[in-house]
């Protein structure tokens, strides 16, 4: 909690993307019994799976589990989740006029398990790490709407965006709108920090950043209630950093395309940092994972509100032991300030 308000810290915090998943036998095993949606609609159950992770790491905090897709439900679209090849959305976004049928969120009662997994994880924390809840940022939100699941170019949602401006600005103020209205359901549910994920709007350009994505950031950081500190992550172009910190938030979530001291000459010193090892160092060994995590350190080292993590979440192979490392490795060299 002091680390993103800026204030010095006695001992390196660090939490992780994606550190409940499918990298851990704990939740296999949960997953051989219910699907995701289903888990995510358990709110005793998703609470579960997510301090079982917490427990096993030793990680300083911890991360509603949930997923940023739920709210594409009750804003009109179909969604499931295939075993093979991730999200998959029944009535994507085809046509301008398809915007006209998107539901903007009146109320939070349809993600009533989201606050209620809130609830559970906050009791089993009993105060001793906060609890950080989420959802997706306009852009990326919009670019699952209009994709209708996964992507790899971003082809679809970059052409509606372009070829139907007015619609495009309808659609993102409706995410916005409906994005404020569930993370400020979430805060009054309990959770201490709000984390933002812009996953794929480092495929824009900078200037349609500014134009077509920074508005609707912004629109929903300056909805959030006040007093909560927000993470902004916006990951695959260092270049937008400057725009990401126009639109606000009290932490910048950056990956590993730039180093983290030149990050925060981009950012500015105001603002508290989160990352960025590259995930894909969790597949080494435990030296070259300390000679990693190490570099970042003293990178941090010269000022406070720093948040250690990954620059993308885990992902699914990757060895539990190394995790648990990390961990470790990170307290220890952190605890030398
Ligand atoms: O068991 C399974 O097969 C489901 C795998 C899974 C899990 C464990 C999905 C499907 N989502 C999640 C949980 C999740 N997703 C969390 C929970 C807390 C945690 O442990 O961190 C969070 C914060 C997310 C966020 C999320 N979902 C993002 C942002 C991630 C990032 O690193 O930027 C994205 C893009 C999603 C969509 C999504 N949901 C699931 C998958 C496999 C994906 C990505 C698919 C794609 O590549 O498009």
């Amino acid at each position: 909690m002091r680390a993103v308000q800026c204030q010095p810290v006695t001992s390196q915090p660090i939490w992780l993307m994606r550190q409940a998943g499918r990298y851990m036998i704990e939740y296999q095993r949960v997953r051989e019994k219910v699907s995701f949606l289903e888990l995510c609609k358990r709110p005793e159950l998703a609470a579960e799976v997510m301090l079982t992770a917490v427990q096993r790491l030793g990680v300083d905090a911890a991360i509603l589990f949930s997923d940023i897709l739920l709210i594409l439900e009750p804003m009109g679209f179909q969604l499931e989740f295939a075993a093979e090849g991730g999200p998959k959305i029944g009535n994507p976004i085809r046509q301008p006029d398809d915007v006209d049928r998107v539901r903007e969120l009146s109320a939070v009662e349809p993600l009533h398990f989201v606050m209620d997994a809130v609830r559970y994880t906050r009791e089993g924390l009993d105060g001793t790490k906060p609890l950080i809840g989420f959802a997706g940022a306009p852009f990326t939100l919009a670019a699952y709407m209009v994709e209708g699941g996964s992507s790899r170019n971003f082809q679809q949602v970059k052409a509606f965006m372009h070829l139907y401006p007015a619609k495009w600005h309808d659609l993102m103020r409706r995410i916005a709108l409906s994005t404020a209205r569930y993370l400020n359901g979430q805060i009054d549910a309990g959770v201490q920090i709000v984390q933002i994920f812009d996953s794929w709007v480092g495929c824009v350009s900078d200037e349609d950043y500014k134009k077509y994505v920074l508005p609707y950031s912004k629109m929903l950081i300056d909805l959030i209630l006040p007093g909560t500190p927000i993470i902004h992550f916006a990951p695959g172009n260092p270049m937008l950093l400057p725009r990401v910190r126009d639109a606000g938030g009290h932490v910048i979530g950056i990956d590993w395309r730039i180093a983290l001291d030149k990050a925060w000459e981009m950012i500015g010193h105001d603002r508290a940092i989160q990352g960025n090892l590259d995930p894909a160092i969790l597949f080494t060994d435990r030296d070259t994972i300390r000679h990693h995590a190490q570099h970042i350190i003293r990178l941090a080292e010269r000022q406070p509100g720093f948040v250690f993590n990954l620059g993308s979440g885990i992902m699914p192979q990757t060895p539990v032991d190394n995790v648990i490392a990390l961990v470790d490795i990170v307290h220890e060299l952190g605890q030398m300030r």
